[in-house]
């Protein structure tokens, strides 16, 4: 029963940046007062009262905030509310999410298909290569007269998608755009940035080396003879917990989809514009993917409803997705900054619809934000008031509804789904969309606040991120996690976070602690609904992380 958990300080696990706002989090009905004190001094550095108390919905428990932003000196501290235990020691450092963010990018390295992890870049979690795919199958949804069922084709590397070893061109969408995007609003946080992966100290900066292995699999998954994008590459069926080298059942390219194809389209055209400096290092390649690009939006053109089903006799991921505007708004949006064309300028304003918080199959604002990027390539003031209203709509609901809640957080019980963890740090990416636009103090504060969710100031009292924190996942459904034979988790993951849909139930031998929606998370590795890992929520957190690195004043 969560009401039968200790009262304790909630707070961000990898402390605070000193311009930053600092919150902590009291789950107590109390009006009482608080002390920070600092490590070796007896006398407090700084005193106040808790906010008022009140009841958040997700957690079904009274919470009140103690505001430490007046803190600034670099130091350890810890928190004292009057009549509870101590905090946890936090730290106030200039470089409080330097390493959250390198390792939350560093994650994907572990994750690379096709390739040996080797003891210099993956230390006690290094491993032999598995999953070459360079001869898969093409399965009886994806045959065409050029390619019959049967025929085998090469598509090696990429990324596992997550603790299984799929590799799904949808899911791949939302997390390229969010990786290059990284880039693109952030470069200077990244230019030099070494993140210990095979590339480290060429010509190129690590995230667009890490972001190349998975886009040279996605150029691969492309029937040349039409433009159409194979939905994903994965086995008949999930593997068990076994090394991905174990893991030697045949694989399949199944069924093209109207859906991985326009996403496929976004990052292409995406990539061609974030790689044209980069044309010595990957000779052609800018160009290949205009290509690409092009030639996959008119597939989608011709095949606007080609909505996956999964066969009969497949049973991994499905990322199914039957509403296809905003996949066509996105796609149009980046082909429109990549050829300044009309046409696709008009088709994402017939497509574009009013910004959401973006998911796997939600993402109408990526398009939204990368033309809010380039502001000064839309066509006209008009285009340029509408998109910038259109995103800071959305960023000023989440910062109020933020500002409102008793956790301070803008989400709601109803957001809360598979992979919640995702979901908080897609609101503060939205919120950082918004800062970026208007300059508010109060949307960076927000996208802190958020970040402060995720990194241990939340009810569960964990860092949600595996090895980055005082209390982290250890149990994540990550097959090489799980089979490596190594106590610590694979780190730098985000755990998904509390699902009350607790889909695994029935096959947990231990029960979820609460059915409550902000406290349905269970550390074990039997859940996959709410402590798998996935590199759609890895790659907000790199973003956010290094954003709310970058932008808060020292
Ligand atoms: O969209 C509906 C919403 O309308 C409804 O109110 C709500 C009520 O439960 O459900 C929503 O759908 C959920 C959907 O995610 C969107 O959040 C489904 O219940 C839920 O089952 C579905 O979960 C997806 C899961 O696969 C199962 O298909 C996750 O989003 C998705 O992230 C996850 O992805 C898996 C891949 O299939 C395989 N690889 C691992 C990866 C991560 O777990
Ligand atoms: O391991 C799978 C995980 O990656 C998926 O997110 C999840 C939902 O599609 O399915 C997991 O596989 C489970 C399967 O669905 C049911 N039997 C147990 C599998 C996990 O051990």
């Amino acid at each position: 029963d969560a009401q039968a958990q200790p009262r304790q300080v909630r707070i961000n696990q990898l402390g605070f940046a000193p311009g930053a706002q600092k919150l902590v989090v009291v789950e107590s009905p109390a009006q009482a007062g608080f002390q920070v004190l600092a490590e070796g001094r007896r006398k407090p550095v700084l005193e106040g009262r808790l906010g008022e108390a009140a009841t958040w919905e997700p957690a079904g428990r009274q919470a009140a905030v103690a505001d430490l932003s007046a803190l600034r000196a670099p130091g350890r501290y810890r928190v004292q509310v009057d009549g509870l235990p101590p905090s946890d020691p936090f730290e106030v450092r200039p470089d409080a999410y330097e390493g959250v963010a390198v390792a939350a990018l560093k994650a994907f390295y572990f994750n690379r298909a096709g390739t040996a992890l080797d003891p210099a870049q993956a230390g006690q979690w290094a491993r032999p290569a598995g999953h070459p795919d360079d001869s898969v199958l093409v399965h009886a949804s994806a045959a065409s007269a050029a390619r019959p069922a049967g025929t085998r084709i090469s598509a090696p590397r990429g990324w596992y998608d997550a603790g299984d070893y799929g590799k799904y061109i949808v899911n791949s969408g939302i997390t390229m755009w969010t990786l290059l995007a990284a880039w693109e609003h952030y470069p200077e946080f990244f230019r030099n940035r070494d993140a210990g992966i095979p590339e480290s100290g060429n010509a190129v900066p690590d995230i667009l080396d890490e972001s190349m292995w998975n886009l040279q699999w996605m150029l691969d998954m492309q029937d040349p003879a039409d433009g159409g994008v194979y939905h994903k590459l994965t086995t008949l069926q999930f593997s068990g917990a076994v090394m991905p080298h174990e893991d030697t059942a045949d694989r399949y390219v199944v069924a093209k989809s109207t859906a991985a194809t326009l996403d496929f389209a976004a990052v292409m055209a995406m990539a061609s514009r974030v790689y044209a400096p980069y044309e010595a290092q990957f000779p052609g390649l800018p160009a290949r993917m205009a290509a690409a690009a092009r030639s996959a939006w008119a597939w989608a053109k011709s095949n606007p409803e080609a909505v996956y089903r999964q066969p009969e006799d497949v049973g991994t991921g499905a990322y199914g997705d039957s509403m296809l505007e905003d996949e066509f708004a996105w796609a149009a949006a980046e082909l429109f900054l990549l050829t300044g064309e009309a046409a696709y300028w008009d088709a994402f304003v017939d497509n574009a619809g009013t910004p959401d918080v973006p998911s796997w199959s939600g993402v109408r604002t990526l398009g939204w934000s990368s033309l809010a990027h380039h502001l000064q390539r839309l066509p006209d003031e008009e285009a340029r008031g509408f998109v910038s209203a259109g995103v800071l709509g959305l960023a000023r609901e989440l910062q109020q509804r933020q500002a409102g809640s008793p956790w301070k957080v803008a989400t709601r019980a109803e957001d809360f789904r598979w992979g919640s963890s995702s979901t908080v740090l897609n609101q503060a990416l939205v919120l950082l969309q918004g800062y970026r636009l208007e300059g508010t103090r109060a949307m960076l504060d927000a996208a802190q606040s958020q970040l402060d969710w995720v990194l241990g100031r939340n009810p569960l009292g964990v860092s949600l991120v595996t090895g980055h924190g005082l209390r982290t996942p250890m149990h994540v459904h990550h097959r090489p996690s799980q089979a490596d034979g190594i106590d610590a988790p694979v780190p730098g993951w985000l755990s998904g976070g509390p699902n009350p849909g607790q889909q695994d139930a029935k096959e947990c031998p231990v029960p979820y602690p609460s059915s409550l929606p902000a406290l349905s998370w269970l550390d074990h590795d039997c859940s996959y609904a709410s402590n798998e890992v996935a590199i759609n929520w890895n790659a907000p957190l790199v973003y956010v992380a290094a954003a709310v690195q970058a932008l808060t004043p020292g």
